[in-house]
């Protein structure tokens, strides 16, 4: 897949004021500065779509961009970022949770990961959660410009091994780096698969 469109939409904080949930969606999330609006321009190929900072918590609602003109894609604010207020974490993580379990369009999550580090409590409770709740995601690991290739390959193996003794199977996973483009095709050939397998589901639906 080439993205040879990509529109901002809207920003909210109430699914109910999401776009019409008429296209299949997909969204990135992960913890605060892991990289998802990096990766969003990185794989849309517009450099200012979704807002990037150096300082974590710049994400802070639930935002909409129309790629190609048949499927949503999601920025969201990141979890685990300290230092917000308590009430500030827990009214970002009501809203993600909310949107995560009634957004009836969203085909999968893609859960970002940094590679830099060996693996972190708060994405492995939010796995599980994901997990528990049976919501269909993806692993996307990110910044693999800044460490060795070797460093990255055996923080993600921690990563799947760790996961291992809570699953038996693995879900589909990504290394990527916005700043060097790497796993672009890999993730858009992913992503262009999940579009083609919700628009079958939605036709068949429709003869029933
Ligand atoms: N070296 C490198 N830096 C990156 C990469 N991706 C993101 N960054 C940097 O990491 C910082 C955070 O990037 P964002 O894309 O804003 O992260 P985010 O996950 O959207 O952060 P919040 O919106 O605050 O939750 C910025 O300074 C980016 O330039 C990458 O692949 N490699
Ligand atoms: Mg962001």
């Amino acid at each position: 897949m080439e993205v040879k469109f990509a529109e901002f939409l809207i920003s909210n904080t109430d699914i109910l004021k999401c776009p019409k949930a008429d296209k299949p969606e997909i969204a990135f999330l992960g913890r605060s500065n892991v990289g998802k609006s990096s990766l969003i321009n990185m794989l849309a190929n517009k450099k200012d779509l979704a807002k990037v900072s150096s300082t974590p918590g710049k994400t802070q609602l639930i935002n909409h961009y129309l790629i190609n003109k048949d499927m949503y894609w999601v920025d969201l604010p990141g979890y685990g970022f300290a230092k917000v207020s308590q009430s500030q974490r827990s009214s970002w993580s009501k809203m993600i949770w909310n949107y995560i379990e009634q957004r009836e369009n969203l085909e999968t999550l893609f859960l970002l990961i940094d590679s830099r580090h060996t693996p972190q409590q708060k994405d492995i409770e939010f796995i599980n959660k994901l997990g528990e709740k049976g919501v269909p995601f993806s692993l996307i690991f990110t910044k693999a410009d800044k460490e060795t290739q070797k460093e990255v390959s055996g923080n993600v193996r921690l990563f799947k091994n760790k996961l291992l003794t809570y699953w038996e199977e693995l879900p589909s996973l990504f290394v990527t780096s916005s700043v060097k483009r790497l796993g672009r095709n890999e993730v858009l050939r992913y992503i262009e698969e999940l579009k083609i397998n919700a628009i079958k589901e939605q036709k068949q639906k429709a003869l029933m």
